[in-house]
């Protein structure tokens, strides 16, 4: 019939396989392959119904979002959907695994949907910057209520079968997909084909309410398109025909298909896949991890815990003396536990996961583990005081890794015999919720044990990115331009809060000086003194967030830094003490504040940014434009409906950010230089996505 669509037989019903590995997708040929099987089936005799199923490891799980780059080709989905619910002859969506996006549109158009249990359905085209185009708007309503329709389709977020059912959109749940589908549809092919009803979809909302949930959607949001559109696309459900919803549905789906907004969270989904296939693991086999050791159980140190404990890993924590040890112990309990209040978990998970968990204040509790894992303070003579001792206690073949933020591992452990095992995995707090791992191989690390890196975060269903070494790495040392770059405007006239609130409009869930509050200001602190030694003595030094630090104001948890607080309160509130502070600064340097503008502000705090990550890909700490953007997107709230700050950069030119650059560095030549990557690109207009 086609290459990924067949068909076969069970006495009087047709079985309709898909097969495209590795998700079934529906390309061309799967488009192709229904839209015959369908009048094929209608005109055979033989057949009173058809089971549609897929095979592999899933359901269909939506449109091949790799040919959006193109025009579509017929036929299109929506077409085919519509030729399947108009059968006369009943068709049963048989679902496991997920059934998502134009995946679930299609099991929509048949007449009956069964699943097996651990089957998941959604919507998820909010998030690549769409809506459901082939019904999901028009029909979802239609099959459940106006709430759960506004649920799937504005937050993208799949539901298990069980929900599913609750909601009207699974018929019946079964445990042997096949042939309990087969007999579902036995025993419904005597019916009459059920339709779903054309009128409007019935609603007790009213007009004010559903202004009042674009409101609550486009709040949540924060700048993304596809989910108040999705919205009005629901609403047109409960307001005009199936046929002319279906119509509007197709209008907004192409108008948004062909937005910077999609075209960046396509990117992103791309590049979040991309970024487990560095070049420089290509061939390298992960090792077997079963027994960790934690080294400090802190903050840090509990939360890696707690996500290797969830990844299924036997799990020590070495901390100082006991009293510390219980209190990282209690530290993971608490994790856990949210994870049973917020239903990750159940209680007996939680349990058998505390169970796996030792805490113990001798290094022999890294006996036998395969892999160490260091996350103490941030103090290079403290970290290689810690792999001291783990390289006389850990197995010569056990993985040591350190969870610096900043410093060059090989500075602390260039004693440690057999170097090649030696990583960084550099978590981001807290690490139990963070997705981001960045994996930073020093010249010695071997590509075996940077594989089990990335094994490790993918087992903990992380997103690891590769880095090399140099201060910082890829993201903290990005963060380090937009902070200097941020601290330069705000002395230069600039106020916090319209720094952040600018920001804050571009996207990001919250402005340099929040985020700086929030972290703790003595960390930022800590890391300047250490860098004074290596910093050009030419470069501008902005002592501000030193003079707060040395007022004992630590941001939050002070409830004064660049904002005050208020007891038990995380809202920024403008200080005038911070303010007179700023004031006095200025007034010693002999700085007259200039009006700046809210452009200004992002168009510099977005170049510097680029700037850096330029020198990053030149000098080969990052791979790829796009390892960047996920580092980004997954650490630092970088807003995903703009891909990340490289593709940012291709969406304005690089021709454009070069500009901006140029001029930053002419103005301050002493703190600023142009990338020479970033020259070369921009004198061309070509865009970094050339070098992915
Ligand atoms: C849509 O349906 C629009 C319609 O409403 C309207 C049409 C008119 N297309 O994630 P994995 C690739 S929009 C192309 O690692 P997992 C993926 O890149 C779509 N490729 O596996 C990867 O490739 P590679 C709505 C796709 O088991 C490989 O498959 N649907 C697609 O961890 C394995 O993927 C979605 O948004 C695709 N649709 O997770 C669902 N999906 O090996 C998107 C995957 O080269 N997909 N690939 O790196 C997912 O959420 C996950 O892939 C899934 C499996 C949960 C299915």
């Amino acid at each position: 019939m086609s290459e990924t669509v067949s068909v076969s037989k069970d006495g009087e019903i047709a079985i309709v396989t898909v097969d495209n590995p590795p998700v079934n997708a529906v390309g061309l040929s799967v488009r192709q392959g229904l839209w015959d099987a369908i009048p094929a089936l209608e005109a055979d005799d033989s057949v009173r119904a058809a089971v549609l199923i897929c095979a592999g490891r899933t359901f269909i799980a939506g449109a091949d979002i790799r040919e959006f780059d193109g025009g579509a080709l017929d036929p299109w989905l929506p077409e085919i959907v519509d030729r399947m619910h108009a059968s006369t002859k009943p068709w049963v969506a048989a679902i496991h695994g997920t059934a998502l996006g134009g995946g679930l549109e299609t099991a929509l158009g048949a007449h009956y949907r069964v699943a097996l249990a651990s089957a998941k359905v959604g919507l998820p085209e909010v998030a690549l910057g769409i809506i459901p185009g082939a019904g999901g708007t028009q029909r979802t309503p239609r099959l459940t209520c106006a709430a759960a329709a506004v649920k799937l389709v504005t937050s993208g977020a799949p539901i298990s079968a069980a929900e599913a059912q609750d909601a009207g959109l699974i018929d019946r749940i079964v445990d042997d997909l096949l042939p309990d589908a087969v007999a579902f549809a036995r025993s419904i092919m005597d019916q009459p084909v059920p339709r779903l009803d054309p009128a409007p979809a019935p609603t007790d909302l009213t007009p004010a309410d559903w202004d009042e949930l674009r409101q609550t959607v486009q709040k949540k949001a924060k700048g993304q398109l596809s989910p108040v559109r999705g919205l009005d696309a629901v609403r047109i459900a409960f307001e005009l025909p199936l046929s002319e919803g279906m119509d509007r549905e197709r209008d907004i789906f192409l108008e948004l298909k062909e937005t910077d907004q999609s075209k960046a969270l396509r990117h992103a989904f791309f590049a979040e896949r991309a970024v487990a296939k560095p070049a420089a693991l290509k061939g390298a086999k992960p090792r077997q991890l079963e027994r960790v050791a934690i080294v400090g159980g802190g903050l840090m140190g509990s939360g890696i815990a707690t996500a290797a404990l969830t990844a299924g890993l036997i799990v020590t924590i070495i901390e100082q003396t006991m009293d510390a040890a219980e209190q990282a112990k209690g530290r993971v309990a608490a994790n856990l536990e949210s994870g049973v209040r917020k239903g990750r978990m159940s209680e007996d998970q939680r349990d058998a996961l505390l169970g796996k968990l030792r805490v113990t204040n001798s290094y022999h509790g890294a006996d036998g583990a395969d892999l160490c894992i260091e996350a103490v303070f941030e103090d290079a003579d403290t970290k290689r005081a810690v792999f001291e001792q783990l390289a006389q206690i850990a197995g010569p073949d056990a993985i040591l890794a350190t969870n610096t933020s900043y410093i060059d591992p090989v500075s602390f452990t260039d004693a440690v015999p057999n170097p090649g095992r030696v990583m960084g995995l550099h978590f981001f707090s807290p690490a139990h919720i963070m997705r981001l791992v960045e994996v930073v191989r020093t010249p010695q690390t071997e590509p075996e044990v940077l594989a089990t890196g990335f094994a490790l975060a993918k087992k903990m269903r992380k997103v690891a990115v590769l880095s090399g070494v140099c201060d910082g790495f890829i993201g903290n040392r990005i963060l380090g331009a937009y902070g200097r770059m941020a601290g330069y405007l705000l002395e230069d006239g600039a106020s916090p809060q319209q720094i952040d609130a600018a920001m804050k409009r571009f996207g990001m869930p919250m402005g340099p000086f929040e985020m700086f509050d929030m972290a703790g200001l003595q960390i930022g602190y800590a890391n300047r003194k250490r860098e004074a030694a290596t910093r050009p003595a030419d470069q501008r030094y902005s002592r501000v967030p030193d003079l707060i630090v040395e007022q004992g104001w630590l941001g939050q948890k002070t409830k004064q830094g660049y904002y005050r607080y208020e007891d038990g309160s995380r809202t920024a509130i403008p200080s005038e003490e911070f303010n007179a502070l700023l004031e006095a600064e200025r007034g010693a340097r002999n700085i007259t504040p200039r009006d700046i503008s809210d452009e200004e502000i992002v168009a510099s705090l977005h170049a510097v940014q680029v700037n850096e990550a330029a020198m990053i890909l030149a000098e080969g700490v990052a791979e790829r434009p796009l390892d960047i953007d996920i580092v980004k997107l997954m650490g630092y709230g970088y807003p995903r409906w703009r891909g990340g700050p490289m593709m940012e950069a291709d969406r304005l030119g690089t021709d454009r950010v070069l500009a901006t650059m140029q001029q930053i560095a002419e103005t301050d030549p002493g703190s600023w230089s142009v990338a020479p990557l970033l020259s070369r690109l921009g004198a061309e207009a070509t865009p970094f996505s050339s070098l992915n």
